[in-house]
């Protein structure tokens, strides 16, 4: 492959000098006001370099609703340019450094070749997913009507295979996690005899999981609806627990947000299966209707903060079996995904932070106390805190930029790729 433009470490430095006034002053006067309350700023900035969030390959091209899909200029048009873009995801924001693949739309000709490119560039591989809900070219049978719980053994087989065959990718490629969501469900009342399609499910998966490599996890990924309309086989987080449960050790539940009907209380949900030791981790993004997969923190970021706040509280408290696996899920439609990415990933810094800040032993008493408005105030302090100066100093310390999306923009990479990627006809990156 030719050289490709690439941001140097460099121009980020220079861009960083000329922020560098601005966040120190910002970055003393926090510290000060932090110090009154007891709280060493440095904590919280190695707090904010300790997070880890996986980029899915996918979320780097344009994604598309079932209406249209309105390309970006210079989107990646194979899984090496996608590598390209997490690279560059990673070197301003320096919390991205894994890359979730999704088998086919990524596999590679050769797995060697692929790990050296991504090494090259700092990354390595999060959990795999596989994709039984739509057809490829030349397969054998068809998923319109389900994968691993359709009615026909032959299918169900050809769906087990193909999850076997992303684990054994994923060992060459290094990854620790195989995630399985499966579009399996019903148009139509009557359509699918509920009980037997769960039965299914467990059928099938129990031969994934015999394939999991010991030091493997599997992650069940439940969803409320869609693509099926009336009924999903892994409708929710209890169907998900129960089939996380029958599996076994290793078999864990994940949570997309999106995947919730509105105004499910989601850290409830997380809460919970963290005390049951079974949070796999999560798909992050943020959603107004459905599977909206718009920016995480967009749309509501107290929710955010607040999960959160369970997850900092489990961390705090080495709640057992507790060990998230963090990664973004989003579909960006209308932005260079390059930016959303970045920004979410920032977001999810701040919402960690934030809930580093609460100050644990006055929710605590309030809970003891049933002091309900001084338990909120004691979360609405954290989450009112403006953590940016942390955020931007964690990045900088990394060799990041203070500002992504300014050092981004003014690099202009986008219109290099543009030059470098002519669009290919009928390209379809992104979520369909
Ligand atoms: C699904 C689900 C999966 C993702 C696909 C593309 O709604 O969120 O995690 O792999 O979309
Ligand atoms: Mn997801
Ligand atoms: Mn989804």
């Amino acid at each position: 492959m030719a050289a490709h433009f690439e941001i140097d470490d460099g121009f980020i430095a220079a861009q960083n000098e000329k922020a560098k006034t601005w966040v120190e002053e910002d970055y003393e006067h926090l510290a000060k006001a932090l110090r009154r309350r007891g709280v060493d700023i440095e904590d919280l900035v190695g707090k904010a370099q300790s997070l880890r969030v996986a980029v899915p390959s996918w979320g780097v091209g344009t994604g598309g609703t079932r209406f249209a899909r309105f390309p970006g200029s210079g989107e990646p048009r194979g899984i090496f340019e996608k590598l390209e873009d997490c690279g560059t995801i990673f070197k301003l924001v320096r919390s991205t450094p894994a890359v979730s693949l999704h088998i086919p739309w990524d596999k590679p000709g050769n797995a060697d070749e692929l790990l050296a490119f991504a090494k090259a560039r700092g990354l390595n591989f999060d959990a795999m997913n596989s994709n039984t809900f739509q057809d490829q070219t030349g397969q054998e049978l068809s998923y319109k009507f389900g994968s691993l719980t359709h009615p026909d053994r032959a299918v169900r087989n050809q769906a087990i295979a193909h999850n076997i065959a992303c684990i054994e990718l994923g060992q060459a490629l290094g990854s620790k996690a195989h995630t399985v969501w499966i579009g399996d469900g019903g148009n139509f009342p009557g359509q699918q005899h509920i009980r037997r399609t769960l039965e299914r499910y467990l059928e099938s998966m129990r031969e994934i999981y015999s394939a999991l490599p010991d030091d493997w996890r599997l992650f069940i990924e439940h969803k409320f609806y869609e693509p099926a309309f009336y009924s999903t086989v892994i409708n929710d987080w209890g169907v998900s627990y129960h089939c996380a449960r029958e599996l076994g050790p290793k078999a864990y539940c994940l949570v997309d947000l999106g995947h919730h009907p509105p105004n499910v209380n989601i850290e409830m949900i997380v809460a919970r299966l963290i005390q049951f030791g079974k949070l796999a981790g999560f798909h992050f993004n943020d959603s107004k209707y459905g599977d909206d997969d718009l920016d995480s923190g967009s749309i509501k970021p107290f929710q955010l903060f607040l999960i959160f706040n369970e997850l900092v509280d489990a961390e705090l408290h080495s709640v057992p079996h507790f060990n998230p696996a963090y990664m973004l899920d989003q579909s960006h439609n209308v932005t260079d995904p390059i930016e959303s990415l970045m920004m979410s990933a920032v977001e999810l810094a701040r919402g960690y932070v934030q809930a580093h800040l609460v100050d644990r032993e006055a929710l605590s008493a309030a809970q003891e106390k049933c002091d309900a408005l001084m338990a909120l105030a004691t979360l609405k302090q954290a989450f009112t805190t403006d953590v940016a100066p942390i955020l931007a100093v964690a990045r900088e310390r990394a060799g990041g930029a203070i500002d992504p999306i300014g050092s981004y923009r003014a690099s202009g990479y986008r219109q290099r790729k543009a030059e470098e990627r002519p669009a290919k006809v009928g390209v379809a990156a992104g979520i369909v």
